[in-house]
């Protein structure tokens, strides 16, 4: 597979900030595009994106003069080029969002050129065979219903509050979920006013709360007076490295009252990004690392993790997580990202596949997540255009294409 031509430019994210757009070509003609979402909250050990003017330069300069009639085997050979291209360890040289944007441009021309759909080529690309009696073929939606943390400006600790559908397609989780969004955000209004409909980041309602277990409260009415509350589970993205002003001790005593109170089906992030131990301690407590899909209560790692295959070897050790956040652009490659999601399956954790709080219109995330049978998809509320564009790929997927 020979590149012809390769450009890049900058666009906005849904926060306004400069990304990455490129545009590739492959030498039969076939033409994609891809664009890279960037995180508020991110991890310490996530790859390093460059400012998108410098990251877009290096598309120009450098990647473009070396890649160009270059024959590529597969999508591990270019991938496994451009990593060997930046020379370092967290990809600062050339930036992540270079890479990762060149990486999914090449997946989406070759999927093209096989005239098949993204998912499908991504399937073919992860190359297991996934067994359908230990992963779901359609990962269950995480739907961030309020925003908190860094991304709201409200008084939440907690950054995400996640209604995740337990019901069978796409469609009727999507129905489901937006019911209660909608119903949800009826009820901030009423008992409120008027501004606390008002979205944040991903999307979420953000008002102020009495306290980090009001949304749980109001989100549970609100499903209960729909009968929908028994096709939900609930959970959350803590995203604890960035909670200000709260003690390890005061945090323990809140996942307690929350798991008594609401049974949450997953805690993403419980603890600080280094704190092996303490993320051990919950899980032990609560599901047992290495039960995965199956625990009841899933403990995810995301900062603490970061897509990247040393960390969770760490975690692993430690036994701190049964769960983990797939996140492409944290470690910077397709082919990183996908040996990530292979490592964390032969770990037996559960595989949630998660957009950006910076995102673009780009949904290749909802063919990743499909495509490498993920077990949860963290896509955000939905509403704003970058949300629903994921949404509506799912839709479309699941009609086939
Ligand atoms: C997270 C993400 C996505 P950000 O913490 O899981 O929801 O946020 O992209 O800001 O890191
Ligand atoms: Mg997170």
């Amino acid at each position: 597979m020979k590149v012809s031509s390769l450009s890049a430019r900058q666009i906005l994210d849904s926060r306004g900030q400069w990304t990455v757009e490129v545009a590739l070509t492959l030498q039969n003609g076939v033409r994609a595009t891809a664009s890279v979402p960037q995180g508020k909250s991110t991890g310490a050990t996530e790859a390093r994106a460059l400012p998108a003017a410098m990251a877009v330069r290096n598309i120009k300069s450098v990647i473009a003069t070396r890649i160009i009639h270059k024959d590529f085997l597969d999508q591990a050979a270019l991938d496994e080029f451009l990593v060997r291209l930046d020379g370092t360890k967290a990809k600062s040289r050339l930036g992540a969002n270079a890479i990762l944007a060149v990486s999914i441009a090449f997946l989406r021309a070759t999927a093209r050129t096989k005239k098949v759909p993204l998912w499908k080529h991504i399937r073919d690309v992860y190359g297991i065979w996934v067994d359908p009696t230990t992963t779901t073929l359609h990962p269950r939606l995480f739907m961030n219903v309020v925003n908190g943390g860094l991304h709201a400006g409200n008084n939440l600790h907690f950054q995400e509050y996640l209604v995740i559908p337990r019901v069978r397609t796409f469609a009727e989780s999507v129905d489901v979920g937006t019911k209660i969004y909608h119903a949800l955000g009826a009820a901030l209004a009423r008992a409120k006013g008027h501004g606390a409909a008002n979205l944040g980041d991903e999307g979420g309602f953000a008002p102020n709360f009495k306290d980090d277990l009001e949304p749980f409260r109001m989100i549970h009415a609100a499903a209960k007076k729909l009968k929908l509350d028994k096709k939900i589970d609930l959970g959350i993205d803590a995203a604890a490295t960035d909670i200000k002003g709260m003690t390890r001790a005061r945090l323990n005593n809140l996942y307690k009252k929350l798991i008594k109170e609401y049974a949450p089906l997953y805690i993403e992030d419980p603890f600080s990004e280094n704190d092996f131990k303490n993320f051990a301690a919950i899980t032990a407590a609560n599901a047992g690392a290495g039960a995965g899909v199956k625990s009841k209560l899933w403990i995810a790692g995301d900062d603490l993790t970061t897509t990247n295959t040393d960390r969770m070897a760490l975690a692993h050790a430690k036994k701190s997580v049964n769960a983990i956040i797939i996140k492409p652009n944290q470690i910077g490659s397709v082919t990183e990202a996908l040996n990530a999601v292979r490592l964390a399956r032969e770990y037996g954790w559960a595989v949630v596949v998660s957009h950006r709080s910076g995102e673009t219109n780009d949904d290749f995330i909802a063919d990743f997540a499909y495509g490498v049978a993920a077990d949860g998809f963290k896509l955000g509320a939905p509403a704003r255009g970058e949300r629903v564009a994921k949404y509506n790929r799912l839709l479309e997927i699941e009609e086939g294409k």
